[in-house]
């Protein structure tokens, strides 16, 4: 049913078409370029913070100069702009850089084309989560540029510090918005994967990708409600009067911040974590979808234990809800309450290695192709392994006790979202860059940012378990002003430098990609000879994406069938 009828999608002038689209392509792809744009924005927050962390209290070259005086005087970073970037990059990264890439940008442009769908079921909605998140994040920046300034509390916004805290008033509207844009994608996604497959593509044919894509959807769906609540009532704490976080006389400077009072601090961390921890699986769930489809393509080999790397991504959305509280060990709850969340956090770990080592198993036995998005999620496995591995000392209470609030969090937890997440979504943009735009980025510049980002990417995040074991606090202005942390000190100057180099590894992407996008080689429907459906439409796909509906005749990845004619076999073909 490719509809040649497109009186249903509106007009189609330059506004409708680019602008206001409702096409999932367009939305994919403007999803895409934003995304992109947020992640380097927190970067660039990340290395006029890292100056600091290198070089406390000196002045920043250039960019000091470019500050204003109140939030650098002198060139210097003032502490408390030092707190917003750090809470600022933490909320980017996460709300506006990485789940609108893995889900926004990856999400709409290839699951209706991996299940042979001509759109999304709404697409409608589909355009509105783009615009509500768009300015969501938009009021996010331009909180920066407001008198109360940025928000400084964490990603994590906890109270009693948020309620009072300038800046955060306008954190809170704009997560609203970047909240309100995720249910409503999901509630997208999830119809379109249950409703407007293909005949034929029965649920267990449908691509790894696309399972991924639909548990996400369903955690963002059960997750985001608690912290849009959560978020509401912070919000009436700070201009209506209330009290749902505010202890009874919370003194600050020493006095008393308000008559009322009364409320919870720990209830805003359970709203929160209940949301955070089935978030990071929102993180991680796409970028292991895209390393199934690349690995499968570039191995010629059908991926290792298809049914139970879904039944394991199943089941780590189903316990991602009865985790959370360990990131809370030390907010005194009992130990019969801990050891719960102790046991649960030690079984989800079951599946996420059963996850990895279906995809290392997949290796074997395949004539692997090295191509530059299959280095990128080669490099996925024993890194995002080092990120799951080095969770596990969190996730035991007793150890946990050392390690909380250490550089050792950040370190784990960034090779968890860097080493991984984003390593698997660049290689997912090298993988599907020749769909989106019918031409290829080039491979040799592809490699130089591959290895470029690799290395130096290790080089920032591995020294901070070294400083978290030594017990380096995160979050500190000046390192140096405990004698415990001198140490140390050296390698917040690595983690630095290769920060900074890290920066100059994504030029030969940032190029690559804009380049390519218009001068690269030109390329046909199906480069990479692969055998999900996305492959079997032009490229780019037109309005509407098949000429006819595909029919689906085989699961998703029969590579070298002995018989068959070719070492691959796509699923709409019938012999
Ligand atoms: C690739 C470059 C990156 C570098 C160099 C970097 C570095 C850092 C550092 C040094 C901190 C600690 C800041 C402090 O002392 O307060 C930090 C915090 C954080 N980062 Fe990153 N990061 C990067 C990417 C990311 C990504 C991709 C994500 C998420 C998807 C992320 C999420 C966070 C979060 C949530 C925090 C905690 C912020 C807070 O304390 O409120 N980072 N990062
Ligand atoms: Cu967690």
């Amino acid at each position: 049913m490719a509809h040649k009828k497109h009186d249903a999608h509106g007009s189609q002038d330059f506004i409708s078409k680019y602008v206001f689209s409702v096409d999932h392509k367009v939305i994919g792809l403007q999803y895409l370029i934003t995304s992109l744009l947020f992640l380097l924005f927190g970067f660039i927050l990340l290395m006029i913070l890292r100056w600091q962390l290198a070089y406390p209290g000196q002045p920043i070259p250039l960019i000091g100069r470019l500050l204003s005086d109140n939030l650098a005087p002198g060139g210097v970073l003032s502490p408390t702009f030092y707190n917003a970037l750090g809470a600022m990059h933490g909320t980017i990264m996460i709300f506006l850089g990485v789940v609108p890439l893995g889900v926004g940008a990856f999400g709409n442009y290839i699951l209706p084309l991996q299940i042979g769908a001509p759109d999304m079921a709404f697409p409608r909605l589909n355009m509105m989560s783009y615009w509500v998140y768009l300015p969501g994040g938009m009021l996010m920046l331009l909180s920066f540029f407001l008198p109360g300034g940025a928000a400084q509390s964490g990603w994590t916004s906890y109270p009693p510090l948020s309620v009072i805290n300038p800046g955060q008033t306008v954190w809170l509207l704009a997560m609203l918005l970047i909240i309100t844009s995720s249910l409503l994608g999901s509630i997208n996604f999830l119809v379109t994967a249950l409703n407007m497959r293909a005949p034929g593509m029965s649920l267990w044919r449908m691509p790894v990708f696309v399972w991924a894509q639909l548990v996400t959807a369903v955690l963002l769906l059960l997750a985001f409600p608690p912290l849009q609540a959560a978020a509401i009532l912070q919000f009436m704490d700070r201009v209506a009067g209330t009290s749902f976080y505010l202890p009874a006389n919370l003194v600050v400077f020493g006095e008393t911040v308000r008559a009322a009072g009364g409320g919870l601090p720990l209830l805003w961390q359970h709203l929160f974590w209940f949301l955070a921890h089935p978030e990071v699986y929102v993180l991680i769930l796409p970028a292991m979808g895209i390393v199934a489809e690349i690995i499968a393509a570039n191995t010629r080999k059908p991926i290792f234990g298809y049914k139970e790397i879904v039944g394991a991504m199943i089941f780590l959305g189903g316990m991602s809800f009865v985790v959370w509280a360990h990131h809370m060990f030390v907010s005194g709850m009992s130990p019969k309450l801990s050891n719960f969340f102790l046991i649960t956090t030690m079984i989800i770990s079951v599946p996420s290695v059963a996850l990895l080592t279906c995809l290392i198993f997949s290796l074997r036995g395949g004539s692997i192709r090295f191509t530059t998005p299959m280095l990128f999620a080669l490099a996925f496995l024993p890194l995002f392994g080092i990120g799951g591995l080095t969770g596990l000392p969190l996730g035991l209470s007793t150890t946990d006790i050392y390690l909380h609030d250490t550089y050792y969090v950040i370190g784990h937890f960034h090779y968890v979202v860097v080493t991984g997440s984003i390593i698997a979504l660049m290689g997912g943009v090298y993988h599907w860059f020749p769909k989106w735009f019918g031409r290829r980025m080039d491979d040799f510049w592809g490699k130089v940012h591959f290895w470029g980002s690799v290395i130096c990417m290790n080089g920032v995040f591995f020294p901070m378990f070294i400083q978290g074991l030594s017990g380096v606090q995160r979050r500190l202005y000046d390192p140096t002003a405990q004698l415990h942390n001198l140490p140390t000190q050296p390698l917040n100057i690595v983690s630095s430098v290769f920060a900074w180099l890290l920066f100059v590894a994504q030029i030969p992407f940032i190029w690559n990609f804009f380049y390519s996008m218009f001068k690269g080689k030109k390329t046909e429907e199906n480069p990479w000879k692969a055998t999900t459906l996305e492959w079997a439409c032009p490229s780019p796909p037109p309005h509407g994406n098949f000429e006819k509906t595909p029919h689906v005749y085989r699961g998703p990845y029969e590579y070298s069938v002995p018989g068959h004619k070719n070492d691959w076999t796509p699923q709409h073909v019938e012999a």
